[in-house]
């Protein structure tokens, strides 16, 4: 049995199908953790979310920014984007199945020594609290008012965590820091807006894992979302967005050993978000 987390989808089928044949991935005997963002921006999100739902137990995959996005739209919450290619999950026959299973995902996943979540975790949440926080935002996704939460998810407030923050203001802190999380000011409070590569941040600006006195530092952390930053793998954070819908590559990483295996993505290019 081995464990392999697998960087960023995003619509990238076809990629995952060479990465999995590379490792001789057999769900029968091998599991695969997904960082999220199955879909959205490459050319087959339908068949990614197929893919990875089919996968059963040998699965696990948390949500990430994208997946909440089609979730919205899939709702009539939210619009589509120019940029985006979900066309085909919200034309398809099983399109119901596929939402319904995919608000059920989990927001985080501990086992062990390691942590799975989309985009980072805030420095002053120990593990045991983040995984706490993400199932008070899961009750409600899997829960009847779901709808209503999803239309009251989007804004970049509150950027600063508050033991004492309550209702919708709570939840998307939790969200934010879990799905879009790239760099904390000084004192903690998150910066959504930045997207670039770690050096060109603002001097006040600094990586969530880099971020000093990280209470969650006790796991490994095993994400994704930053492609500008690309693979990092070092003591306690495996990175894995590679850039594969941007034409660059498909990461997996056996956990455990920590070797590594990418695909290139040719044909997939684009600029990035
Ligand atoms: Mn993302």
């Amino acid at each position: 049995m081995a464990l392999y987390a697998i960087g960023d989808l995003q619509g990238c089928l076809e990629p995952l199908e060479r990465l999995l044949d590379m490792l001789a991935f057999d769900p029968a005997r091998d599991r695969a953790w997904f960082v999220g963002d199955l879909v959205n921006r490459g050319p087959d999100s339908l068949g990614c979310l197929r893919f990875v739902k089919g996968l059963g137990p040998a699965a696990v995959t948390v949500l990430g920014n994208h997946d909440l996005h089609l979730l919205c739209v899939a709702e009539g919450i939210e619009k589509s984007r120019p940029r985006d290619t979900l066309e085909a999950v919200l034309a398809a026959p099983d399109r119901d199945e596929l939402v319904d299973w995919l608000r059920r995902r989990p927001l985080m996943h501990v086992e062990g020594a390691y942590a799975l979540v989309h985009a980072g975790l805030l420095p002053q949440w120990p593990v045991a609290k983040a995984r706490a926080l993400a199932g008070e935002v899961e009750g409600v996704l899997q829960g009847h008012g779901w709808r209503r939460f999803l239309s009251r998810l989007y804004g970049n407030e509150p950027a600063r965590w508050d033991d004492d923050l309550d209702g919708d203001d709570r939840l998307r802190a939790i969200v934010n820091a879990m799905t879009r999380l790239r760099v904390c000011t000084r004192d903690g409070a998150m910066d959504l807006a930045f997207k670039g590569e770690p050096g060109e941040h603002h001097a006040h600006r600094t990586a969530w894992f880099d971020m000093p006195d990280r209470a969650n530092a006790t796991h490994t952390i095993v994400c994704g979302h930053w492609s500008a930053l690309g693979l990092r793998v070092s003591g306690k954070v495996l990175s894995l967005d590679s850039g594969c819908v941007w034409g660059k590559s498909l990461t997996a990483a056996r956990l455990g050993d920590r070797r590594l295996w990418q695909v290139p993505c040719p044909g997939l290019a684009g600029p990035e978000e």
